[in-house]
């Protein structure tokens, strides 16, 4: 477990916000080292991509392929590599249609969604506006049933607030179709959490859980006093120029070209077509719809230092353990590759679509891919395969095979929901 660590926001952080928009980079590349546990720390090449192997796009390609031949419609990725693009995709789009599924197609990006939510809370850290290991309570008095849950336990998912969406999908399709056009408040959706005991006392475990991302929304819009779309607009993808990105909740629809959604039953049946939903279920936790370019500029930009000070980026990567391959930081995941390297980024999961977003720690190399299915174990799993294709090269001969371990299918989902 990390030990709470309080660094302080700094005053200069505001006029540091508007030299972001003139693309000043900090150096992040000291503080990041700093946050790093020592198991992946590389003492003077933390920042060196060019040691990081040739990107194996022959096998990135089969592991989208793969994952088409497992039940996902379509699968894609982009990896850019300090400053080239390589977009890889198999499948369609559409169903109905036969679209070819294209990198330049928009989806729901699901819980990378948390990234951005952390991200805005952070620079508002820097501003001086909010302290990490204050109690949640102190911005928003009586919310939480324990004092003692700071924004950092939210942040990290150690809060022990039970996540919701456990009982909301325990049948998939139903679950799905019950919410799909919901409006939910915020409060409404901690209230539902609230029904059940904190699972572990503030701090003392990390379990994933969708309500903390809810807090951090409230968090968001109490200390802006504008709303969460307005913040991911005014910090985030306007500075960074995302025109594939956007937070429409609670608009249905996906602007633009995009892929549709596909939701398989619990039982073998037919698709779901589940493109068009509020997200309302998820909102700060997992709303945002994107593209395989923004995410892979959003990762890169944050790793460059664009986004927020050094201090904070530090803050953000100190890593509670999640298995031996896995750490979380402030709403930012580590997965340590087979090749020894570890990247930096977040997955995600709503109806219809798997998402994998992942940066190297000097921000120059990324890849995100996606596959419009869901609710499929097996194809989670696969798309692992993406990050070492992009980051590992061409595997060595005599290894049989890449795949992670199946704690993959539980990665976005609490484990109560999570099909075999
Ligand atoms: C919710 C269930 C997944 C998805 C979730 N996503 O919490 C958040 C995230 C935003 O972390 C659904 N699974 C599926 C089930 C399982 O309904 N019974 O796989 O589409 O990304």
């Amino acid at each position: 477990m990390v030990s709470a660590m309080t660094v302080r926001g700094t005053a200069t952080w505001g006029v540091a916000l508007l030299s972001v928009l003139a693309v000043t980079a900090y150096d992040a590349t000291a503080a990041a080292a700093a946050g790093e546990n020592s198991r992946t720390a590389r003492p003077g090449s933390a920042s060196a991509t060019d040691t990081l192997a040739t990107p194996d796009i022959v096998g990135l390609r089969e592991v989208l392929r793969t994952a088409v031949s497992q039940g996902a419609p379509g699968a894609m990725a982009r990896i850019v590599d300090n400053g080239t693009a390589h977009n890889v995709a198999v499948g369609v789009a559409d169903r109905a249609t036969g679209r070819a599924i294209d990198n330049v197609d928009r989806f729901r990006a699901g819980s990378v969604t948390k990234s951005f939510s952390a991200v805005v809370l952070l620079q508002l850290v820097d501003e001086g506006a909010l302290e990490l290991d204050n109690a949640v309570n102190a911005y928003l008095p009586g919310l939480l049933p324990d004092d003692r849950i700071t924004v950092r336990h939210v942040l990290s998912h150690r809060s022990g607030l039970y996540d919701y969406t456990n009982d909301m999908f325990a049948n998939t399709v139903p679950g799905f179709e019950a919410v799909r056009n919901k409006v939910f408040s915020y409060q409404e959706l901690v209230n539902l959490s609230l029904e059940k005991p904190l699972g572990n006392a503030p701090g003392a475990a990390y379990s994933y859980s969708n309500t903390n991302f809810v807090v951090a929304g409230m968090l968001i819009e109490k200390l802006t006093g504008d709303s969460v779309s307005a913040a991911y607009t005014s910090r985030i993808i306007q500075p960074l120029n995302l025109r594939d990105t956007s937070y429409v909740h609670p608009t249905t629809t996906i602007a633009g070209r995009h892929a549709k959604g596909y939701l398989p039953p619990d039982q073998p049946g037919a698709l779901v077509d589940s493109t068009e939903q509020t997200v309302s279920w998820a909102q700060s936790a997992g709303a945002i719809i994107s593209s395989t370019r923004d995410l892979d500029n959003f990762f890169s930009a944050l790793f460059r230092g664009k986004l927020m000070s050094a201090a904070q980026l530090t803050q953000m990567q100190q890593w509670v353990t999640v298995n031996s391959t896995q750490g979380y930081g402030l709403g930012l995941r580590r997965r340590d590759l087979s090749c020894g390297i570890s990247v930096y980024g977040h997955t995600g999961t709503v109806q219809g679509y798997y998402t994998y977003a992942f940066t190297s720690k000097d921000g120059a190399r990324t890849v995100t891919a996606l596959a419009n299915t869901s609710n499929n174990g097996t194809v989670l799993n696969t798309l692992a395969g993406t990050l070492e294709s992009a980051f590992c090269g061409k595997p060595a001969k005599n290894l049989m095979s890449r795949s992670t371990a199946t704690v993959e299918q539980y990665e976005d989902i609490a484990p109560g929901i999570a099909r075999d």
